[in-house]
Formats: C-alpha cells, structure tokens, sequence
C-alpha cells in the first residue's frame, strides 16, 4: 500500500520526508525534473518525474501540494477512484503541540504573521513562525522545538484540501480578487477561505476585518467567538485610526498603542497591525510587549519597502503586490506624483479598480511582461502607459517621467514567473537597477 505526494517542492519535500520516516511507502511525483541537490531516497521510495506517473492500484493515500489545481490529471484519477486529497495542514495540525494560530487574507498575511510572531516571542512563547511565509508547518510542527505556540500563514490554496484543521485563533485580513487563475470565481475563493474557520468552536475566536463585506458573510453562523477589527469606526476589539490602536471589547477599559515610533506605514498596515494587536490581547500577550514590538518590528522586505531616495524622488519596491487590491492599498498611500511599474503574469482579475486611483495619482505606469497587453486594454485613458521589455528599461524610463520629485513604485498586480522564479527575485532586480541608475553606473 502506497502514499502518492504530488509535487516535490517544499511542502512535497517536507511531506515525503516525514511520511518516509513513519515506515510508509511514498511514491514522490512532480512534472518537472527533480532538484539533484535533494536525497530521495531519505523520502521517498519510488520517484516519478516530468510526465511520468505512477499506477494508482496500490495507493492508499494521496497528498497533493497547494500550488497544483486538484483539477491536475492525476489528483482527478485519484479522486475518480475515491481517493481523497489530502493537503499539509491537516497533517501538520494533527501533529502540532502548541496553540495554533492561522492568518488568512487576500493581503496582509505574511506582515500580520510575522508582526504578530514577534508579539509572541517578545512575550517569551517559545513561537513557531511559518507556513505560506516560508518554512512548512508540517516542518515546524514535527521540528524538537517543542514550540507552545504557531503562528501560520495560511493560503486558499491550504485551506482548499482541509477538514480537520482548527486554530484557536483564526484571522481573516480582507478579500479581493485574486487567483482566478485557480478559483473559478469570488465566490468559489471565498468558500476556500472560509475553511479557516468551520472547524473551530465556541473555545476558539475569529478575528475578523469589520470593514469588508466579504469578511461579514464569512463569520455569519460560525461558533468561535467573534472578534472584530476596523479602520473605519470603533468597534468591539480593534480600531486603527491614524497613529493609534484601540483594543476596547464590550465590557472592557479601553487600552490605546501608539503608531508614532512604528515602521509599518499606510492604510493597508493600520489594517495589519489591528489584526495583530486583536490577536495579541486574545492570546493573553501583555500591552508593554504589544507596544515595544510595534515600535521595533521593521516590516518584511518588498512590501512597500522604501529602497533609495535620490533628491525629492523615492523609491519603493512593493513586489509582494501580486493583485489588484494590495495596488489600489500601495497607490492609497501616496498623494500623487506617482510612476508605478506593473505587469508580470496575469491571475485573471479585473484591473479596472485601479482607473480612478491611477487618475488621481499617477504620472505615468510603465508596463511590462506577460500582462501588459490586457493591462493597457483595461486602463488605457487613465493615465499615461509607456510599454517596455525589461526591468532595466522600466527604471530608466520611470527615472525619465518622474522628473525632479515624486515617487517610482513596483508594484505589479501580476505574479512574477515570465521573468522570475519568484517575486524576491524581480523585487532584487528592481533594486538592482534603481541603484545602478541612481549611482550612474548604468
Ligand atoms: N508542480 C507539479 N505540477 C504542477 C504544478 C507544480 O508537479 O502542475 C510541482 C513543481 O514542479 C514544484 C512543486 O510542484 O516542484 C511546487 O509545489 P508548490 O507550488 O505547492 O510549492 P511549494 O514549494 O510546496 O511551496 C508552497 C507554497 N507555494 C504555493 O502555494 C504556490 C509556498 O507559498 C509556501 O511558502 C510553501 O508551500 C510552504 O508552505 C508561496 C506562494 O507563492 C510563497 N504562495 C501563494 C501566495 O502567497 O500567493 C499561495
Ligand atoms: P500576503 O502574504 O497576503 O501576500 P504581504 O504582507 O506579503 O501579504 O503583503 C503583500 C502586499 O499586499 C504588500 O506589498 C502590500 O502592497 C499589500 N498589502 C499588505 N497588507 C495589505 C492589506 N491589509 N490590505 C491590502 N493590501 C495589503
């Protein structure tokens, strides 16, 4: 009897291992060529590779990595056989010891993720930090840590194959359209995301963004008690407004932090950060330890990252931004004088809430890869377009239209891989040339 791991990247790699060494018998498959520098044999019995699959007679089990569609040919043959899929985080919930805390969100995952961990360490839990931000829960969960506590970021994609997965406290930023390239629709995506919550119950809590529509329809009937956040009034658990939070549940004195010493800027953080405080107070983390993180933590490199500033012109790298919503949150926070460099690989979304923002804003987009095509097709009049091939030519042209000030910012509402392995790499591109121009080695 044999278990089949479909894709053999890191979580594929993290399954096989773990799997291997409780003495199953795991068949590992990916369609691509398998990474040489990776023994095997230390996880899997059998390997099949680039369009090769195996029989699915002897199979028991069937894991499936999050960034293949169940759709894939042979998940669909699983399933035809009555074989269910399964992802990592039921397996990796199952055997994690500690309090479990999953992020969840359009944008604003792996900031609130990696803001709330450092809440947690600073109040000395011993923290696991991980998931879609890096390292594989299942990794962290059967690491000798012995952690108490696991801060998860958490995909649609995960959320898609779980059933049995439960936090204690599950976090729902936002929702906007993304990944249609996988869900059929918002609908469909939203139903994914909805998966954090079903398994809780009344022990467990639901923090969620009282500001987002969609997030209303996803707490409606569930059994966690229910924890708001807001940016735009006071509600009961946090309320971000310009320099400060308010953590005020009913029945609560009021405790306020303050915003003045933190990194973290814009609209889109406020957001981030009263999730994270809301989470904070949930799990018990003191008000001196909030305070003395939000005043330290320095966000997460290519998100919105200020890079270089060359006279009255700055420089953000803001290459996380892979969908409409996180741009319509990037290109809010400037006040105008804006040159934004877009495009990459289209997810199927509409780029149309970007127009007015764009008219207000911006002097110029410069647009390259794969998307620029159906981007100038759905912005054009908005604001000027100027097309071009490469990363190198995208900065030397936004040098051109911003002039003496304002603000050039990468921020592609597209996903990086007709020109990137992933969004790192073309973020340290565009880094790259900015401070090859603005040093005037180019
Ligand atoms: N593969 C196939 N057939 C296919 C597609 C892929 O065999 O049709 C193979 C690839 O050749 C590759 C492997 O599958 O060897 C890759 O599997 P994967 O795409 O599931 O990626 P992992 O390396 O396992 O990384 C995943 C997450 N990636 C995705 O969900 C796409 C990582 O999130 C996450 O950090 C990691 O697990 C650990 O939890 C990245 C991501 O882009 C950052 N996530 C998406 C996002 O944030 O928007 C959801
Ligand atoms: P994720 O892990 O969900 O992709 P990140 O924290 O990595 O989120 O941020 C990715 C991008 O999304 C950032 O570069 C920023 O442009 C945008 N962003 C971050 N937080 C939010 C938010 N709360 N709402 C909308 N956009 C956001």
């Amino acid at each position: 009897m044999a278990i089949v791991v479909l894709g053999l990247g890191k979580t594929g790699q993290a399954l096989a291992r773990y799997l291997h060494a409780q003495g199953e018998d795991v068949w590992g498959v990916d369609d691509q060529s398998l990474d040489p520098q990776v023994d095997w044999q230390t996880c899997c019995s059998k390997t099949f590779s680039q369009g090769k699959y195996p029989k699915l007679d002897q199979v028991t089990r069937f894991f499936i990595s999050p960034g293949i569609d169940p759709e894939h040919a042979l998940a669909k043959s699983a399933q035809s056989r009555g074989i269910i899929l399964e992802g990592e985080l039921d397996l990796a919930f199952s055997l994690a010891r500690g309090t479990v805390i999953g992020i969840t969100g359009t944008n604003g995952k792996s900031t609130t993720t990696a803001l709330l961990g450092a809440m947690c360490q600073n109040q000395g839990f011993n923290t696991a930090i991980g998931g879609n931000l890096g390292t594989p829960f299942l990794e962290l969960a059967t690491s000798s840590k012995n952690y108490s506590h696991y801060v998860i970021e958490v995909s649609s994609f995960q959320l898609e194959t779980s059933r049995l997965f439960r936090p204690h406290v599950a976090l729902l930023l936002n929702l906007s359209e993304d990944h249609f390239d996988r869900h059929p629709g918002l609908q469909s995506y939203l139903a994914a995301k909805k998966r954090i919550f079903t398994k809780q119950n009344k022990e467990d809590y639901a923090i969620y963004n009282s500001d987002d529509l969609y997030c209303l329809q996803a707490v409606e009937g569930i059994a966690a008690g229910l924890i708001p956040f807001s940016t735009a009034k006071r509600v009961s658990g946090t309320y971000g407004r310009e320099t400060e939070i308010i953590w005020n549940p009913e029945g609560t004195t009021p405790e306020t932090y303050s915003l003045v010493q933190c990194s973290l800027q814009g609209l889109h953080n406020l957001e981030n950060i009263s999730a994270a405080v809301a989470a904070a107070k949930t799990l018990g983390i003191d008000g001196k330890t909030i305070q003395q993180t939000l005043n330290t933590f320095t966000g997460l490199p290519h998100r919105m990252q200020k890079i270089a500033q060359s006279g009255q012109v700055q420089f953000f790298d803001d290459s996380k931004a892979t969908n409409v919503g996180a741009v319509v949150m990037s290109l809010a926070s400037f006040d105008q004088d804006v040159v934004l460099i877009m495009g990459g690989v289209d997810k199927g979304g509409d780029y149309s809430p970007l127009k007015p923002l764009l008219r207000a804003k911006a002097k110029a987009v410069v647009v390259l890869g794969a998307a620029r095509e159906k981007i100038l097709k759905s912005l054009t009049g908005a604001t000027e377009f100027i097309e071009v091939d490469s990363m190198k030519e995208a900065v030397r042209r936004s040098l051109e239209v911003v002039g003496t000030h304002g603000t050039v910012l990468l921020s592609p509402a597209c996903s990086s891989f007709d020109m990137y392995r992933n969004y790192k790499e073309r973020g340290e591109d565009f880094q790259n040339e900015v401070k090859k121009l603005i040093n005037g080695s180019n």
